[in-house]
């Protein structure tokens, strides 16, 4: 049927399971037109709001266009829509910032409501209910299992070649889970597709769009430093023989993130790359060009349409290179410490003795959500939280006396990264990491005032084990808060 019929189905107030994780394959026409129809009844006086879980963000088709028109009410368990954004700060759609592994178990175990209609992008259904997916797996096995009504919207763009890249396989919940058995990162433990009654599905919707993904654009010099800095350190810790050789990576959202990977795949001694990692970004194909590629595990396939087109001229050559898994799979503390993952995320900032804050701008504002970043850091074998050291054109220090909101904690960080240095933080007491967070990674225009704060914290807390001075703690954010810049130059 047409989007618009589909749309009708949509009952007041229920939960819609969507499928989509970091912009990859989430449903497109469909969402467009209800937002269309919420738009309708609200002029005709009616109220009519829904509930929006996913897999991780979707595109501006749907989390965009939904929340423009004041449709959604309640969205788990992550986003990077500026419309959602600016509504959930001014606190007109309630947002749930869950870890990203965690949001299937929690639907599952009846923690969460299941959702009661399931609207899921895929390539293709078969009549015995076979589902192929789209461009990513996130929580849809879940969401299809679960709800009681299915609406398939059935992509063109893809076609039949894209069958065959996913390994859709959920975990048996407590006390039967047992051991996922996935000790390589191209490892396949499950099926293609995901089985479904027939009889649930009330609608199918064909659509031809791409997904809306931004061009890739080449990394920065600040971005190609900290890559620089990373694999510098990667090599050191090799040599060693602290770490590892081969082990897979996983990289965050973002530009540092894939910088990292152009890096890799321009330096000559770098070797073949594994990744089990969430999203798999653009910048894979710089390693697949220079021949580095082994295996690309995730949950997402995020590419520009330009470069889904080069995808899909060459799917069949690479499908052995991709697996797409369910969220839970991609992002489970069982398998990321098994492999020991090496993991690199982006920080909004980070303090002094070690923790970061990926998610809220000074405390308060959500940016987009934790994702998958803390599914990593805790469970990975070495762990990189990497920022620019200034934001705002320098007016802001993204390392500061102590974050404004904390998503990893002291304990589960290892390795800090600016453009200015590396700290590692292994192994060291709280003052030996802040002494080294300032020197390795802190911008010069706020050193003095980071060691002003340490030196205060270490007066004010004479016989206790943090230097932190409660006192001062966030003068500089409130410095911010009101003047627009965290010091004076
Ligand atoms: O603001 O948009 O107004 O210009 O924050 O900053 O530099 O564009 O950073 O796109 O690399 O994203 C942490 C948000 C970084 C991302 C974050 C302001 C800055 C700008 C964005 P403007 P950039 P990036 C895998 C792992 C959490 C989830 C995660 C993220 C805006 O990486 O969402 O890691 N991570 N998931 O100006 C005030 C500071 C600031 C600041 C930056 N210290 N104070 N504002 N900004 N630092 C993926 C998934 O899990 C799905």
């Amino acid at each position: 049927m047409t989007a618009e019929e589909a749309a009708e189905l949509v009952l007041p107030g229920e939960l819609l399971g969507v499928s989509g994780f970091t912009l990859a394959g989430y449903p497109k026409t469909v969402p467009e037109a209800l937002a269309k129809r919420g738009l309708r009844l609200k002029a005709a006086g009616e109220d009519f709001r829904v509930s929006v879980f996913s897999g991780a963000s979707t595109g501006d088709e749907l989390d965009g266009s939904l929340s423009r028109a004041g449709l959604i009410d309640w969205r788990m368990p992550y986003q990077s829509n500026a419309s959602l954004r600016a509504q959930i700060n001014e606190g007109r759609v309630r947002y749930l910032d869950v870890h990203l592994g965690m949001m299937g178990p929690m639907v599952r175990e009846g923690v969460l409501p299941k959702p009661t209609l399931a609207i899921v992008e895929a390539v293709a259904v078969t009549p015995e209910g076979r589902v192929y997916l789209s461009s990513s797996g996130g929580n849809s096995a879940t969401f299809l299992t679960l709800a009681d009504r299915i609406i398939l919207e059935i992509n063109g763009v893809y076609g039949d070649a894209f069958i065959g890249f996913h390994d859709t396989f959920l975990p048996g919940l407590p006390p039967l889970a047992r051991p996922i058995p996935i000790s390589n990162p191209a490892d396949r433990v499950g099926q293609e597709y995901v089985q479904i009654d027939p009889k649930k599905i009330i609608a199918v919707v064909h659509t031809e769009r791409a997904d809306s993904v931004a061009r890739f654009t080449e990394p920065d010099e600040v971005s190609q430093t900290i890559a620089g800095h990373i694999l510098d350190f990667i090599r050191h810790e090799q040599k060693k023989g602290r770490l590892p050789e081969g082990l897979p990576y996983q990289s965050g959202v973002g530009n540092v993130a894939n910088a990292v990977l152009a890096a890799m795949a321009h330096d000559p001694l770098q070797g073949m790359v594994n990744l089990y990692t969430e999203v798999i970004q653009e910048a894979v194909f710089s390693l697949l060009e220079a021949g580095k590629l082994g295996v690309a595990s995730g949950t997402a396939l995020t590419f520009s349409p330009a470069a889904q087109e080069i995808f899909k001229h060459n799917v069949r050559s690479w499908k052995h290179r991709f697996v797409i898994r369910q969220q839970e799979v991609s992002n489970h503390a069982e398998v990321i410490r098994r492999l020991g993952v090496i993991s690199m995320n982006t920080a909004l900032e980070c303090d002094i003795f070690g923790n970061v804050n990926s998610s809220h701008v000074s405390g308060t504002k959500i940016m987009n959500g934790i994702g998958g970043s803390a599914d990593f850091a805790r469970n990975c074998y070495l762990g990189f939280f990497m920022t620019p050291s200034t934001a705002k054109n320098g007016a802001v220090s993204s390392i500061v006396p102590l974050v404004s909101h904390v998503d990893h904690t002291e304990h589960d960080t290892q390795v800090f990264v600016t453009e200015r240095g590396i700290a590692d933080l292994r192994g060291k007491s709280p003052e030996e990491k802040a002494r080294l967070i300032i020197e390795n990674c802190a911008h010069p225009n706020f050193k003095d005032l980071l060691n002003d704060y340490l030196f205060e914290g270490l007066k004010e807390s004479k016989e206790h084990h943090l230097p932190v001075s409660l006192k001062n703690a966030f003068d500089v954010h409130l410095k911010f808060k009101e003047t627009g810049k965290m010091r004076e130059s």
